[in-house]
């Protein structure tokens, strides 16, 4: 999954793909490197984000998904919890909705359920203004476990089709160092779950942790960490850095297991 930030504040990308011709050149260009999915979004939740109003959400996002669907082969995700946005998204030619509230908005999982796309559901303590300030968990992989289990479940006696459900325990979301990396390492428990396992850490903080890069300098961090999520179960990785990632998953998978 390769993502497009159309938002002015996004920590890695923000800003550049306002203009619209430029948008449509950076999705081809992450079709070509080999993305099954592009994930556009409209709102930055990094931590300490603001919200935006739907309105302006929508004429973010409406727009570019407008341009780019008629010239893509792959399905396009929104990465929006508003269910205006969802239904302005879909209307538009959007396939999924990535959703990193996962549909605790009210009238989301409804949404959803009549849209009959595939969504994503990622875990988040707290709220991106202040998930941050002091997450705390017993058990991080046991309760973020618990948490996508039961949202999955509610969502389907909410009409959500099982075979449209797609889990993510939401790295960097209300999660310290710690806790990222206990999660990471227990990336096994999630992919066991009856559902397809999403996992983004492109560029992400927890990188520049372990490595006291600054964001430009994650590349490599982000290649060995998408690696390591597709050997211990991973579906889907979202990314920034699409043909390196495509690139460095090949060779992975080729010298994993020698096809026979
Ligand atoms: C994620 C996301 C993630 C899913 C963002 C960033 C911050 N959606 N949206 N999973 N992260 N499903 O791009 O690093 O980890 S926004």
């Amino acid at each position: 999954m390769g993502i497009l930030n159309v938002t002015p504040d996004s920590f890695s990308d923000g800003g550049q793909w306002l203009d619209k011709s430029a948008a449509v050149r950076q999705v081809l260009a992450m079709q070509e490197a080999g993305a099954d999915i592009i994930d556009i979004g409209g709102e930055s939740t990094r931590p300490g984000s603001q919200s935006v109003s739907t309105q302006q959400e929508i004429d973010r996002v409406i727009p570019v998904i407008e341009a780019i669907v008629p010239q893509l082969r792959v399905p396009v995700s929104t990465d929006t919890s508003k269910p205006e946005v969802m239904r302005a998204a879909v209307a538009a030619g959007a396939g999924m909705i990535n959703d990193v509230y996962a549909l605790r908005q009210a009238g989301a999982v409804e949404t959803v359920a009549d849209l009959a796309v595939p969504v994503c559901m990622m875990h988040m303590q707290g709220e991106p203004r202040v998930m941050q300030d002091k997450p705390y968990y017993d058990d991080v992989a046991g309760e973020v476990r618990q948490f996508l289990l039961e949202r999955a479940q509610q969502c389907q006696k909410a009409g959500v089709k099982k075979q449209n459900i797609v889990l993510d325990p939401g790295f960097g979301f209300g999660k310290n160092l710690q806790h990222n990396v206990e999660l990471f390492h227990k990336l096994p428990l999630f992919a066991e779950l009856d559902y397809p396992l999403l996992v983004g850490v492109s560029r992400k903080s927890m990188l520049g942790q372990l490595t006291g890069r600054a964001v430009t300098g994650r590349l490599s961090g982000s290649l060995s960490a998408a690696v390591l999520a597709c050997l211990r179960g991973a579906a889907i990785v979202r990314v920034h850095d699409v043909a390196e990632t495509f690139e460095a998953i090949e060779v992975a998978t080729a010298l994993w297991k020698p096809k026979a």
